[in-house]
């Protein structure tokens, strides 16, 4: 078994946001897994916990424990658990946003206090809280990753406050690689393009936005879930062990035309 083929030999990931057989954070979860990490996964609510058990019980997952990011308590006893399980463990996969629907439309200067403080709790907070909880248990050489979207740094219509969610999201990855470069554990966040997940379900025009993408980024073709799990596992892997901070684009090119 040598470590081409094994990357994550021995490696134990846990992932925070897989809702279904069509989320980043599942392809995310496979390419570890086919690098032969161990992963565990979380599940906000019993409605997604029907979606997540099966997926996690075909990777043999040891822990699939319930967790809302929105709750300290709940992070706590998450990291309880992974604590009792694993002792220690090697990757933290972040895939978790939301905002309320009618914040995805209209116009951004209505976004309500409430609105604004739900979005960027859940799909910016979470990151710190969740990096706190597992910094006592990560090995040296581990890795986190979280998923943001161009909206974060260029206007998307609609996007509106995730947009702002994921800036925080963003600047979040930069002040937590300096805080935990210190333990030689490494933050990363990736940007990638439109993909029809759960997080585009009910999206207005999304078969539009998708449409409009292909025809005209560089490479003329929609990124695949897949994508975002070969990044990411490049990101957990040993190559990338300088690479901290960075937000990295999976968008076939998309944010390099002005328009
Ligand atoms: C979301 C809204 C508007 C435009 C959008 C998106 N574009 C893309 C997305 C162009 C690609 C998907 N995306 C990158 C997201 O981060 C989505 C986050 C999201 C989605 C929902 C849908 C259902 C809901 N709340 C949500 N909160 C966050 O109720």
């Amino acid at each position: 078994m040598n470590t081409t083929v094994e990357p994550f030999a021995g490696k134990k990931a846990l992932i925070i946001g897989c809702a279904n057989e069509r989320s980043l954070a599942w392809s995310i979860a496979k390419h570890l897994h086919d690098g032969g990490a161990q992963c565990g996964f979380t599940y906000p609510s019993p409605a997604l916990e029907k979606r997540v058990r099966p997926l996690a019980a075909s990777l043999h997952a040891p822990i699939i424990a319930p967790c809302d990011v929105t709750q300290d308590q709940d992070i706590d006893q998450l990291f309880t658990t992974v604590k009792e399980t694993w002792g220690t463990f090697h990757i933290l996969i972040h895939s978790v946003a939301f905002a309320d629907k009618e914040n995805l439309e209209g116009r951004f200067v209505q976004t309500s206090r409430a609105g604004f403080q739900k979005a960027l709790d859940i799909s910016a907070y979470s990151l710190v809280a969740l990096a706190r909880g597992a910094e006592p248990l990560l090995e040296p050489s581990s890795s986190i990753v979280t998923l943001s979207y161009y909206g974060a740094q260029k206007v998307v219509p609609n996007y509106n406050v995730m947009g702002v969610a994921k800036a925080a999201l963003e600047a979040s990855v930069r002040y937590l690689a300096y805080d935990l470069g210190k333990q030689k554990i490494r933050v990363n966040a990736i940007s990638a393009g439109p993909v029809k997940t759960l997080a585009a379900a009910g999206i207005r025009n999304f078969r539009d936005i998708l449409t409009a993408n292909e025809e005209k980024n560089p490479l003329r073709e929609n990124i695949h879930a897949d994508d975002v799990g070969a990044l990411a596992a490049f990101l957990c892997s040993d190559q990338a062990r300088h690479i901290t901070g960075t937000t990295m684009m999976v968008d076939s090119g998309a944010h390099i035309m002005a328009f």
